[in-house]
């Protein structure tokens, strides 16, 4: 009866980490789908403090991804670094980033391949952003 008990305990303990990991995962996020819309976690509630999310997007041969940037609703500071912004890559974090911003208005990139990074500080929130992307044929 004990051993059962601590079976449940441990699968209790299991699902936990199982869950709670899967929910740390969905802020870094692989994006291979024709066509899609990313927007930031909880949006259109406040986003967290303190986090770091990634979303990678790939498109396949004679393909491009069309990113368009619809709504950023952030924290934003003069030096943009120091609060809450997205960063967009041409391809890996490796590269420079071809744009950082935090403050609202459309936005379009195109490229094979994109690496977005969402960064928030430790207090002061917002809304957060959504954005559309699909592949074109090149
Ligand atoms: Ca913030």
């Amino acid at each position: 009866m004990q051993v059962e008990l601590y079976k449940m305990v441990f699968l209790l303990a299991v699902f936990a980490l199982y869950c709670c990991s899967l929910h740390v995962k969905a802020c870094n996020e692989t994006l291979t789908y024709p066509s899609g819309v990313i927007t930031s976690p909880n949006y259109p509630a406040f986003y967290n403090d303190s986090i770091y999310c990634t979303y990678e997007l790939y498109s396949p041969f004679g393909y491009i991804i069309n990113l368009r940037v619809e709504e950023v609703e952030f924290e934003c500071c003069a030096v943009i670094s120091d609060c809450d912004y997205l960063e967009i890559y041409n391809g890996s974090e490796t590269t420079q980033y071809v744009d950082r911003f935090c403050s609202n208005g459309v936005r379009t990139y195109s490229s094979q391949q994109f690496f977005l990074v969402f960064r928030t500080d430790l207090q002061g929130g917002d809304i957060g952003f959504k954005m559309l992307y699909s592949w074109l044929s090149r």
